[in-house]
């Protein structure tokens, strides 16, 4: 028997291309595949996760970036308890974009904080990467400035080798139960 269950709704959110599909289904143990479909609308997975007596459903919402899909995003996003914004290693970080990003999160309306895992996808593609960890901490930090009191941390993933992804995933699902669960300091 499990002591408590919860059921997540996590959204895969960033520009179209960088890799959000590629990602969820690395991590549902789909594959990764070369050739490009983008999403279209939303796209929706589902995963049971166990942590000791606790039991979380994670539904995870992959979401276009397709700029053409901006204003229904926000209407998909209700009901959000964490997001993966994910960048693509391989071109410069454009902070305002992410901050525009981190501003549709706070605008759903969320009794809960809303943690954020910062993503630099494609880091196989070492000739071609654009951003450094160096960067990264540094955006990630001043990015936490516009979060307000909802955590961020920033990992480095690979679809096509599944390097950080489990990590992503296993962070965000403990932030949201000890924020769920009220036991975060
Ligand atoms: N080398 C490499 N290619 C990747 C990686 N992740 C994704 N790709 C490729 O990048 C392209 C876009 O990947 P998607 O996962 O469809 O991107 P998306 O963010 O879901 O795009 P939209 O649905 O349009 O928003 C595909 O051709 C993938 O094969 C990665 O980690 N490394
Ligand atoms: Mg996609």
């Amino acid at each position: 028997m499990f002591q408590q269950s919860f059921s997540f709704k996590v959204c895969l959110l960033g520009d179209q291309g960088v890799g959000k599909t590629s990602i969820r289904k690395v991590y549902m143990e789909e594959g990764f595949k070369n050739n490009y479909m983008k999403t279209i609308g939303v796209e929706i997975s589902k995963k049971n996760i166990e942590r000791g007596d606790i039991q979380a459903e994670l539904v995870i919402w992959d979401m276009a970036g397709d700029v053409e899909f901006r204003n229904i995003r926000q209407s998909y996003m209700s009901g959000i308890s964490g997001a993966v914004l994910v960048i693509d290693s391989t071109t410069e970080i454009n902070i305002q974009t992410l901050i525009w990003w981190l501003e549709d999160i706070n605008k759903v309306p969320h009794e809960y904080p809303i943690p954020v895992a910062l993503v630099a996808n494609k880091i196989d593609l070492v000739d071609l990467r654009k951003v450094t960890e160096t960067n990264l901490e540094g955006v990630a930090y001043l990015l936490k400035e516009t979060l307000g009191d909802s955590p961020l941390e920033y990992f480095e993933t690979s679809a096509l080798n599944g390097q950080g992804i489990n990590d992503v995933f296993s962070w965000l699902v403990n932030e949201m139960i000890e924020i769920h669960s009220g036991n975060d300091h």
